[in-house]
């Protein structure tokens, strides 16, 4: 019988834990306070959307779990490194993250910026050292997937657009772009590389591929108006400075209303991408309930 989803989420989310825990380095070992930071920064904390949805996508494609958990492990590393360095003063200055003390506020702003640049190489070592799929040339394409999706036309490239935005008024097209490169681009690339795990048909990769633009892009929607709607309390970082620091977002352009129906509209299309795949790909389907409905 099939497990329900919480049921799923929280086994995956337990197991996920322990491989972090084996993937990072030791506190102990030298040089440890970086260690250290790295772990804080990492463990213990997060929703874990993008393991899950590679988790998920693996289930779809038959990939074997221990091929997944690598893979889910090199983006999540990707992407606790982005928190790390966005929450820094010289970017968005913040002192509260996943319910702690940020990186730079618990250790220091220059082991903060070597946490996030060891998280990275870390996340690509692990990419390249250990087998994700019989064919070497496809793990290739692999790791290059991850480095265009973390990179100046992928994540990096959407965060330098939203600092240079600031205090401006974005199309929506632009503010598209910015939201697509920033947030999408790793939530798309963590859907492929779990899917890539497996022996994903061409019609499906290209299916997960629309999916994962779909829901990337509405996971910044819902982003958007949580920032407006909901407390520091229940999202473990500060609500609210999207208006204090002037920064377009879908809430600013079309309101809370407007931004709440296109959350909506991308919802419906991510499920409609699916809709051949049935029962195997029930997870991704429920994963994308949950980012749309989510309260924190
Ligand atoms: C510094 C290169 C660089 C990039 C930073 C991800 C990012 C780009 C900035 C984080 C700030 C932010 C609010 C981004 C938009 C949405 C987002 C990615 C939120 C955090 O992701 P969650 O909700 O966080 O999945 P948890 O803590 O659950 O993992």
């Amino acid at each position: 019988m099939m497990t329900d989803f919480a049921t799923w989420v929280a086994a995956r989310q337990t197991s996920f834990e322990s491989v972090l825990q084996r993937l990072l380095p030791a506190a102990e070992v030298a040089p440890q306070r970086l260690h250290q930071a790295m772990r804080y920064s990492v463990l213990d904390g997060g929703k874990r959307v993008r393991p899950l949805l590679a988790y998920a996508a693996g289930e779809l494609t038959g990939a074997p779990v221990a091929r997944v958990e690598i893979a889910a492990a090199a983006v999540e590393l990707i992407h606790a490194y982005s928190l790390v360095h966005d929450d820094m003063p010289c970017m968005d200055d913040d002192v509260l993250r996943r319910g702690k003390a940020t990186c730079h506020v618990e250790y220091d702003q220059a082991t903060a910026l070597l946490v996030g640049d060891a998280l990275q190489s870390l996340a690509f070592q692990l990419l390249s050292e250990q087998p994700l799929n019989d064919d070497a040339a496809k793990q290739l394409q692999m790791v290059k997937l991850l480095a265009l999706a973390a990179g100046s036309r992928g994540m990096a490239g959407g965060q330098a657009i939203d600092l240079a935005s600031v205090g401006r008024q974005l199309t929506l097209p632009e503010l598209e772009q910015m939201h697509i490169h920033k947030t999408g681009a790793l939530i798309r690339a963590a859907i492929l590389l779990g899917a890539h795990c497996g022996n994903p048909a061409s019609s499906q990769l290209d299916r997960l591929d629309r999916f994962g633009k779909l829901i990337g892009l509405a996971f910044q929607v819902v982003d958007d108006v949580l920032d407006c709607e909901a407390d520091t309390a229940t999202l473990g970082k500060t609500a609210g400075k999207d208006a204090d620091h002037d920064k377009p977002t879908y809430v600013s352009l079309l309101g809370l209303p407007g931004a709440k129906e296109m959350a909506q509209r991308l919802h419906r299309e991510a499920l409609e991408s699916l809709g051949e795949f049935g029962e195997p790909a029930r997870r991704l389907r429920e994963l994308a309930d949950f980012i749309v409905l989510r309260k924190f």
